[in-house]
């Protein structure tokens, strides 16, 4: 049997079988076999890597997805600076569109994506070429037509099927694999989703036989795959419902019940772009970092807008490029310094309205 058969195989199977607390153990080994498959089947031949090439540029990168003729082209127009082209007919967008939205002082990258139709995972349509894209962004803006909402789940899917995850935190799991001594694992938490032995089995499917294993959240089986395939991505996503210009607030308020939080907008009539813009900016969760230049006052009026958890490497990225080689340490006020005026070093984490000196060399 050749890898696609397998997989086929496997999938079959796994649709036939009802989940249950009986067959959890089964499932969970034929999903990481099928996950251990399709990592075989996707490595990348020759080259290597898909998608179109964007550079990255601003404070973070946030894409747009949804099926054709959603209203994608117009929303990026109304809030960027991009002309992206717009009409009736479906797949009018065949490329990456970029567009810059600048909100409180931030430098927001847009990307406008070509529709995804579903099978794009698989390759349907450039469909991987164009969710690759979502893979290493901020954030992913999941539009759907008004007349369309169960639209979210063929989307939330086929990202899914990318190997993204949505709105989660990667499991914190961690392994170390030995030589010999068999497969000891130190669960932090109860474990109430997985048992041990489908831990063991499952990371025999990918060939660990010895190591330590640590856990410290109640992982499921997926949990667990998706650590030992290791090309996960964890994206953020907001959903955001176009063209209620046809639609009465008793539909919406209903459309609540079916697809639960959104941002009901109609792109090209201006409605409900500021809350949008708002509730980009806030997903982000932004920090501002000030800079004190040596012997004078801090500079408020022009914070550097950075990502949560960024470092003073980072900091210096955002002032100029060969700052870092030039970096001697920081002083440092604020919620991360241990005392007013911490001298610290590169990889030091900076937090909300922390203030910076950089002395350099
Ligand atoms: N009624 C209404 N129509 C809209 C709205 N926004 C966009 N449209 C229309 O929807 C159609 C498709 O818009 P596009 O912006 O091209 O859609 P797209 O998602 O970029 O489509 P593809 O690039 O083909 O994937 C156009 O005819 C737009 O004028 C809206 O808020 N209300
Ligand atoms: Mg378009």
């Amino acid at each position: 049997m050749g890898l696609n058969e397998k997989i086929t195989s496997i999938e079959e199977e796994l649709h036939g079988t009802k989940y249950h607390k009986g067959t959890e153990r089964h499932i969970g080994l034929l999903k990481a076999k099928l996950a251990k498959l399709k990592k075989d089947a996707s490595k990348p031949k020759g080259k290597g890597g898909i998608g179109f090439d964007i550079k990255k540029t601003g404070d973070a990168t946030v894409v747009l997805v949804g099926l054709p003729s959603v209203g994608k082209s117009t929303l990026i127009n109304k809030i960027t600076n991009a002309e992206s082209a717009v009409a009736e007919y479906e797949f009018t967008t065949l490329e990456v569109i970029p567009g810059v939205l600048e909100y409180k002082g931030a430098q927001i990258q847009v990307l406008d994506l070509p529709g995804v139709i579903s099978g794009a995972a698989e390759g349907k349509g450039r469909g991987r070429e164009v969710l690759a894209v979502a893979r290493t962004t901020d954030l992913i803006i999941i539009i759907l037509d008004v007349f369309q909402p169960m639209q979210l789940n063929l989307i939330k899917n086929e990202l899914e099927a990318m190997g993204i995850r949505l709105d989660k935190e990667p499991p914190r799991i961690n392994l170390n694999t030995k030589q010999r001594g068999g497969i000891l694992i130190n669960s932090q938490v109860k474990l109430t989703q997985i048992d041990q032995r489908t831990i063991q089995e499952i990371l025999n499917i990918y060939g660990i036989h010895n190591g330590d294993l640590v856990l410290n959240d109640d992982i499921t089986a997926d949990d667990l795959i998706d650590f030992l395939v290791g090309n996960r991505c964890y994206v953020k996503t907001l959903v955001a419902v176009n063209k209620i210009d046809l639609v009465d607030q008793k539909y919406l308020d209903h459309l609540r019940t079916q697809i639960g939080h959104f941002m009901p907008i109609a792109a090209d009539r201006d409605i409900g772009l500021e809350n949008l813009r708002e509730e980009i900016y806030n997903k982000l969760s932004f920090i501002r970092v000030y800079t004190k230049p040596k012997f004078k006052e801090v500079d408020y009026s022009k914070p550097l807008i950075l990502k949560k958890r960024s470092t003073l490497s980072d900091v210096c990225d955002k002032i100029h490029r060969n700052l870092k080689k030039e970096f001697k340490y920081s002083l440092i006020w604020g919620k991360s310094a241990k005392f007013p005026g911490q001298r610290v070093g590169l990889d030091h984490i900076v937090e909300d309205e922390d203030v910076i000196s950089i002395v350099s060399k």
